[in-house]
C-alpha cells in the first residue's frame, strides 16, 4: 500500500462558503467564519492524517479586484494556493452570478483536476440545482459537481471521497501529527478579528487587524495580550464603545470561542492602536504577516 498525499485548494468568491467548507472538512474550527466578505485574509492550511494518506486543504481569501496593497497580498495568497494545487474545489454560492472573470483567470494558472462544489443548496430548489450543475459543467468542464450544504454537512463526505480518489501517491509533506501551519497566537488574533467583523458595521471590520502582542502559557490559564489596530482616531472610538462597552463584548465574545479553542481558561487584555492607513503600507503588512 503507499501513501497518498497532496495540497487541496478551496478557492471562490467572497461569501461563498469556503471556511465553513473547510471546517466541515478537517473537523475543526480552524477557519473564522463570518457573513461579511474578506473574513479570510490568509491561506490556512488544514490538514487530515490517517496511516495511509495525508490531505492538506488551503482555505483562501475570496477573490476581488484589489483595492488595496491588503488585497493584493491576499490575492497572491490565492494564487499560490492555486500554483500548488494538486485538486482544486471551487466552492460557488448556488445564488451568486457569474458574468464576471476574475475567478476563472485565476484557474488558468492550474491544470489540476477541477471539482466545482454548488453550496447552499438548503436555500434553493432541485431544479436550481440541476440548471447551475449544467452550467458548470457546459463552462469548466470540471471533472465532478458536487451539489453541497457546507453549513449543515450535505454531501461532505462525497467530497472528501472524491479528493481521496484524486490524490497522488506521495510522501507526508508534514508531520503526522499537524492540524495547520498556523500558531496558538494566529488562531488567538482570528477570533478577536472575528468578533470585531461580528459586532461592527461598515468600514470597521476591513480597517482592523489584531495582533497578539503576548501568549503566556501556564498549566492551567493562557494569558494572551492583542492589539486591535484601526486607521483612524474615530474607529478607535467606535471599537472601544460608550464607556468601553463594545470592546469588552467584544472580549467576551472571544474569550469563550477561546476556551473552547484551548481548552484552558483565558485571561485576556486588549489595547486598540490607530496606525494611519496600515492597509496601503507595505512595511505594516509585512510586519503584519502578509507577504
Ligand atoms: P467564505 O467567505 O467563502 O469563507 O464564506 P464563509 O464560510 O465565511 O461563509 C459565509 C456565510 O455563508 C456565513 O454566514 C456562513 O454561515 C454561510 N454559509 C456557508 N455555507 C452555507 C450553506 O451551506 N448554507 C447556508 N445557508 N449558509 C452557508
Ligand atoms: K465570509
Ligand atoms: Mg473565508
Amino acid at each position: 500500500m503507499s501513501h497518498k498525499a497532496g495540497f487541496v485548494s478551496i478557492i471562490g468568491k467572497p461569501n461563498a462558503g469556503k471556511s465553513t467548507l473547510m471546517n466541515a472538512l478537517v473537523g475543526e474550527k480552524m477557519s473564522i467564519i463570518t457573513p461579511k466578505a474578506q473574513t479570510t485574509r490568509h491561506r490556512i492550511l488544514g490538514i487530515v492524517n490517517t496511516d495511509d494518506y495525508q490531505v492538506v486543504f488551503s482555505d483562501t481569501p475570496g477573490i476581488i479586484k484589489p483595492h488595496y496593497a491588503l488585497h493584493e497580498s491576499m490575492m497572491h495568497q490565492v494564487e499560490g494556493s492555486i500554483v500548488d494545487a494538486d485538486l482544486i474545489l471551487l466552492v460557488t454560492d448556488i445564488n451568486e452570478e457569474y458574468d464576471e472573470q476574475d475567478v476563472l483567470k485565476k484557474l488558468e494558472k492550474s491544470e489540476a483536476p477541477l471539482a466545482v462544489l454548488i453550496n447552499k443548496i438548503d436555500l434553493s430548489n432541485e431544479e436550481e440545482v440541476r440548471t447551475k450543475a449544467a452550467y458548470w459543467q457546459e463552462k469548466l468542464n470540471p471533472k465532478a459537481v458536487f451539489a453541497i450544504s457546507a453549513l449543515h454537512d450535505h454531501n461532505i463526505k462525497g467530497i472528501f471521497d472524491f479528493v481521496l480518489e484524486n490524490l497522488p501517491v506521495h510522501p507526508p509533506y508534514y508531520e503526522k501529527d499537524a492540524l495547520t501551519d498556523r500558531n496558538d497566537r494566529f488562531f488567538a488574533s482570528e477570533m478577536i478579528r472575528a468578533q470585531v467583523f461580528k459586532q461592527y458595521k461598515k468600514e470597521i471590520p476591513y480597517s482592523t487587524e489584531v495582533i497578539v502582542t503576548a501568549f503566556k502559557e501556564d498549566p492551567k490559564i493562557y494569558r494572551i495580550s492583542a492589539e486591535i489596530i484601526v486607521e483612524r482616531d474615530s474607529q478607535k472610538n467606535i471599537i472601544i464603545g460608550n464607556k468601553g462597552e463594545m470592546l469588552k463584548i467584544v472580549g467576551t465574545y472571544a474569550r469563550r470561542e477561546m476556551e473552547e479553542f484551548f481548552q484552558r481558561k483565558i485571561f485576556l487584555e486588549m489595547f486598540v492602536k490607530v496606525i494611519p492607513d496600515w492597509r496601503s503600507k507595505k512595511n505594516y503588512l509585512k510586519k503584519f504577516g502578509y507577504e
